[in-house]
């Protein structure tokens, strides 16, 4: 079971399991909305089921009728800008929403079922050290980093207080041909693309200075299932330990679109993009995965903005 199944993950997640012969049962607020067609679309021999992350009884019900044997949390109000604009909502979903699905786990079969929590490297926030690791302490910046806090704790506190397999994978960044254009990858590859095609001249982002351990998706979700298939319930950190700026992805982008090197010919500046408490510098040491689960990244930062643009290159000739 895949709780925001049509989020960037759970596209990733969903061909990778598959693959592997899996039955999946997707959970979706709405069965109707854009996003569930054209997953569906994509996807059509998974089940998606109406369950919310706010609404315990859908959980329940969900939980009971799939049975399932590994649960992965992937849900999430997971805009950490919006968070600053919508922090009740996002501790509903991300933080209490993580409660209640394991609440429901525990009252069907605590025993049986492996689950994943989507944990994230925001958490780390002001950081202490780096790179971070499974012991570095938590520093949360934003409404949604301080949700996913309170989310990990609550895994931990099931697996120690009721002997559940549950887990988090401590996830940096990690983006690729599904991404929303809402998150700056996104935003980046398909404004240089437009502006490529003649289609746009300019477009505005925020600061440019904050770095992030930038890895693809495909890669990250394999990381995920080696968790649940390991001897024992345990946190990991995923990431490709490099950390880049906002400016080199728009700087490597270009380069990729042979767009030159002058960010000011296409990028605005808007204060409007900035947050209330950004991160500055994130980067991942993921030393115990590779050590204990045999995972490591294989995609090159280079190669994560050539699949991107190549993906933003077909949509955007076509439409
Ligand atoms: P992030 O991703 O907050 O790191 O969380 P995002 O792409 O939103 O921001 C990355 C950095 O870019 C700066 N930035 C902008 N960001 C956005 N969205 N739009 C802009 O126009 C813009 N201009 C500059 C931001 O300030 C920030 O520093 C992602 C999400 O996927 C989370 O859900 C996940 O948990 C973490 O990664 C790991």
């Amino acid at each position: 079971m895949i709780t925001g199944i049509t989020g960037q993950d759970g596209h990733h997640l969903t061909s990778y399991l598959l693959e592997k012969g899996y039955r999946i049962v997707g959970t979706v607020s709405d069965t109707d909305s854009l996003r569930a067609n054209e997953y569906r679309s994509l996807h059509p021999e998974v089940k998606l089921v109406k369950a919310d992350l706010c609404d315990f009884k859908s959980l329940i019900e969900v939980t009971e009728s799939s049975n399932p044997d590994e649960v992965y949390n992937l849900g999430a109000a997971s805009l950490v800008s919006l968070s600053f604009a919508e922090p009740e909502k996002t501790a509903n979903s991300t933080g209490l929403g993580t409660l209640r699905l394991l609440e429901a786990i525990r009252v069907f079969g605590a025993n049986k079922v492996k689950f994943y929590q989507a944990s994230s490297s925001e958490m780390f926030g002001l950081v202490n050290e780096s790179p971070q690791n499974e012991l570095t302490s938590f520093h949360p910046r934003s409404p949604y980093a301080v949700a996913k806090t309170f989310a990990h704790y609550t895994t931990q506190n099931y697996r120690e207080a009721y002997q559940m397999f549950a887990c988090s994978g401590i996830l940096f960044n990690h983006e690729g041909e599904f991404r929303r254009h809402e998150f700056v990858t996104r935003k980046i590859t398909s404004s240089l693309v437009k502006i490529k095609l003649g289609k746009i001249k300019r477009f505005s982002l925020g600061t440019l200075t904050p770095k992030r351990d930038w890895g693809y998706a495909g890669d990250y979700v394999e990381a995920m299932w080696l968790m649940l298939q390991h001897s024992q319930p345990e946190d990991f950190v995923i990431a490709t330990g490099q950390a880049r700026s906002v400016r080199d992805f728009l700087l490597q982008a270009m380069k990729t679109l042979d767009l030159g090197q002058e960010i000011e010919k296409f990028v605005d500046f808007d204060e409007s993009l900035t947050r209330p408490t950004e991160v500055e510098t994130l980067v991942g040491d993921a030393s115990k995965a590779l050590n204990t689960l045999g995972w490591k990244p294989k995609t090159s930062f280079e190669t994560l903005i050539e699949i991107m643009i190549e993906n933003d290159l077909k949509i955007e000739s076509k439409s």
